[in-house]
């Protein structure tokens, strides 16, 4: 790895120039070192000093999650293939309406749990129930959606109420169900072929608040590395609408990971844009 490489690695989009430290914080090895005289001979000494050296070279820091939560739009990373972008609107439908709608959507959807296909060709039950509306079928992972066209009256409005705000028209719609903080999804991009090129999805929820993290995709130098890669955390609450656009599904990875404490149920209902295969 060259310098450039390393300095663009350990920096990161986000990161600031770390503080210059004084000498005294500095982490030396020690003038002489501990094991000298101690039955290891003066080769070994020598080879051990080269580890050390090679240690401190090679590491490489973690950036910081950046967290979105305040209104806004943000251009989360900027590749030749586009910006990707996220627009979050937290109060987008009052808490109140939210309520009824959440109630509505939990009682009156035809929530099913699908299976999905594991890499390793094992099937397993999704931990959450889907839905899907669309004039087209819509597959990924080993599930396939039939077309629905039947759509429920307040999804239509929901449908709407996206559109004057944002002038975004959509015609189909994956629902997710999280009955507790024990379901979540899986890594993923919204990247089918069905969706064509940079897909704008706009996203609204209800119920639990649930953290929606987005993971940069590592390129192909890095043989997928994704620890060292941006990460950015939503907070997706009662009544919000987040819309992912540009280049979003080409660059980042996005995912709603199991929490280790008590959530109640919550509701998340992506409107995408599907063609016809
Ligand atoms: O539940 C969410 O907020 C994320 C849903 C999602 O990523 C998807 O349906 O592809």
């Amino acid at each position: 790895m060259n310098a450039k490489q390393r300095k663009s690695r350990v920096q990161g989009g986000w990161s600031v120039p770390n503080k210059v430290r004084s000498d005294k914080d500095k982490i030396k090895p020690p003038a002489v070192p501990c094991w000298v005289g101690k039955n290891i001979d003066q080769h070994k000494v020598e080879e051990k000093k080269f580890i050390y050296e090679e240690v401190s070279e090679g590491f490489h820091q973690k950036p910081a999650v950046k967290v979105i939560s305040k209104p806004g739009v943000y251009d989360i990373s900027t590749e030749p293939g586009g910006n990707s972008r996220l627009r979050l609107f937290p109060l987008f439908i009052e808490p109140k309406v939210a309520d009824e709608i959440y109630e509505t959507l939990f009682h009156e959807l035809p929530w099913r749990q699908q299976s999905d296909i594991r890499r390793d060709g094992e099937k397993y039950l999704q931990p959450r129930l889907t839905t899907w509306y669309g004039d087209q079928p819509y597959s990924y992972s080993g599930v396939t959606h039939p077309a629905r066209t039947d759509w429920h009256p307040t999804l239509l409005r929901i449908k709407e109420l996206i559109a004057d705000c944002t002038g975004l028209s959509f015609n189909s719609m994956l629902a997710n169900l999280y009955r507790d903080g024990h379901d979540s999804l899986a890594w993923h991009s919204d990247d089918e072929k069905s969706l064509g090129p940079q897909p704008t999805i706009a996203s609204v929820s209800f119920g639990d608040t649930r953290t929606f993290q987005l993971r940069k995709k590592p390129p192909p130098e890095k043989a997928g590395d994704y620890e060292l890669m941006q990460h950015v955390d939503v907070p997706l609450t009662h009544g919000s609408l987040l819309v992912m656009e540009g280049a979003t599904q080409d660059d980042w990875q996005h995912r709603i990971p199991r929490e280790y404490h008590d959530r109640s149920g919550r509701i998340n209902l992506t409107f995408r844009v599907i063609f016809p295969e």
